[in-house]
């Protein structure tokens, strides 16, 4: 029976899983650390150092590297990999590759900026407004592309390279997504973009799936000849090219269009029906769910992507989430055993303590200054601390994600911090909702390589793709036990925010 390759290249790290469609079970899985195993880089948490907070680039050869060294662990595995039928991709959202030319991997990849922006950028404020008055105003852009103009979306970064470094865009003949980018690579040739990325472009038309001339038109010059194709996301785009075929002796399989990590994480929690939401606790903290109609947040907070099933998703994204945990982590020195316990032992409500957690400029809502605000809670209050940051996390994601439109009553909690069941206790008590976890943490790559298995093997179902890889471990169920003191406590924080917001 056919194995299926999913890749994910996130903002820290790569992963790979391979999957056994027949035996419906996981066969392969591995992981890398950019810093880690690719220290010549100099990136922490997978991003290069920076003079300005809000300029946030990392480095496209060092991804193109982690591709190859991934790429020889699962040739060294063991697998029979005259068995793997295809291969797809999930990558962080919104970041962009700038290419003069395209070889196969290093025999010839020409960028022609050496650094590609990435989601946690915030320094395109000025970029956002002209493009949102080019077009006719936020509400219009929102209508046609799913989301107001924002800061780490493509489209804004695109603007900003065209206006600092004029010479170097007109060199640059394709500029790629971090998806497409490393599709490329494994096709050798420009692969196309799948509308679950390129929707986080500002750029798209949500409708109809295509790029939106007076979006392109109000961001950068000839615009359209430098963008890839944008096809349906179980588009099969190429095979692997003779270059990885001849390195890792892998064969021929066939590549299917990447995605962006919150779309195939959508797969890989099973959401391919209308309903359940998923929050994924990873470098971003990010709250989705599949939508028949593309409902666009009325107050600008959230977006509306494309899904890969051909639908569309509902999503708001949180800057402030694993390094944020992190960083009161780290500050009070602890491991996660002890913040796990720590917060387990403080009350629901934290006793009135609470904080506005924005180590980091914050996505949502939008904050371009950081500053973390501390109500009744002193810096040295370890406890306190713990649980203000995960409180102030949870209620944050369910004050601005109402407008999904979408009754939670159950959540599939994801990424890394999901293992962690003290902070799904205050998940499921904050939205007075069920959480179950999944086997599997890194559920962008079981998407990708359930992608694969779809594009490969058209005539099944969505629902028999999924079937017996994403249902939720059943002993897993976090139930809600206190609810009660959140109610109060949604109002004040959204309160404070509102007043923080106003001072800014
Ligand atoms: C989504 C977003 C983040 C990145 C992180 O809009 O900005 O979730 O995709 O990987």
């Amino acid at each position: 029976m056919p194995l299926y390759l999913g890749l994910d290249s996130s903002t820290q790290g790569l992963t790979a899983i391979v999957l056994d469609a027949g035996g419906r079970r996981i066969v392969f899985q591995s992981s890398l650390s950019f810093d880690e195993v690719l220290p010549k880089y100099g990136t922490r948490h997978g991003v290069l150092p920076s003079a300005d907070p809000s300029v946030v680039v990392s480095s496209p050869r060092m991804w193109a590297d982690a591709l190859d060294v991934m790429l020889g662990r699962i040739a060294a595995s063991g697998l029979d990999l005259s068995r793997l039928a295809a291969i797809s991709g999930s990558a962080q959202q919104h970041g962009s590759v700038y290419l003069s030319r395209l070889g196969p991997r290093d025999l010839g990849l020409e960028l022609s900026r050496p650094v590609s922006p990435i989601w946690m950028d915030s320094s395109t404020s000025i970029e956002c407004s002209e493009i949102a008055r080019g077009v006719g105003g936020d509400e219009v852009l929102a209508a046609h592309t799913g989301s107001r103009a924002f800061e780490r979306f493509t489209g804004p970064q695109i603007r900003k390279f065209f206006k600092t470094s004029p010479e170097q865009y007109v060199a640059t003949s394709r500029i790629h997504l971090v998806s497409s980018f490393l599709a490329s690579l494994l096709i050798g040739a420009h692969a196309p973009v799948d509308p679950g990325d390129a929707s986080g472009m500002n750029l798209m038309d949500l409708k109809t799936r295509t790029w939106w001339q007076p979006a392109l038109d109000a961001t950068a010059p000839d615009l359209a000849a430098k963008l890839p194709a944008i096809v349906p996301s179980s588009t099969i785009i190429g095979t692997l090219s003779a270059y990885w075929q001849r390195r890792h002796g892998l064969p021929p399989a066939r590549i299917a269009a990447w995605s962006g990590d919150n779309p195939c994480s959508l797969v890989g929690t099973g959401l391919v029906r209308e309903g359940l939401v998923a929050i994924s606790l990873g470098t971003s903290d990010t709250i989705f769910g599949l939508m028949r109609e593309p409902r666009v947040s009325p107050d600008g907070t959230g977006h509306v992507f494309g899904a890969p099933t051909g639908e569309f998703m509902g999503i708001t994204v949180f800057r402030n989430g694993s390094l944020a945990r992190e960083r009161v982590r780290d500050e009070y020195g602890l491991t996660w055993e002890r913040f796990s316990r720590v917060l387990g032992m403080t009350p629901p409500g934290n006793s009135g303590r609470s904080m506005l957690p924005w180590f980091e400029p914050e996505i949502t809502p939008r904050v371009s200054t950081p500053g973390v605000r501390r109500f009744h809670l002193d810096a040295g209050d370890i406890a306190g601390n713990v649980r203000a940051v995960v409180e102030a996390q949870m209620i944050a994601m369910k004050l601005h994600s109402g407008w999904m439109g979408v009754d939670v009553k159950t959540i599939y909690a994801t990424g890394g911090a999901s293992a962690n069941r003290a902070i799904l206790q205050v998940m499921a008590d904050v939205f007075d909702a069920e959480v179950h976890q999944f086997a599997v943490g890194n559920t962008a790559a079981l998407g990708a390589a359930l992608r694969a298995f779809h594009a490969d093997a058209k005539t099944i179902g969505w629902d028999d793709v999924v079937r017996g890889f994403t249902e939720p471990v059943a002993s897993s169920l976090v139930r809600p036990e206190n609810h009660e003191p959140y109610k109060d406590l949604m109002r004040i924080h959204a309160a404070r925010e509102r007043e923080a917001l106003t001072r800014a």
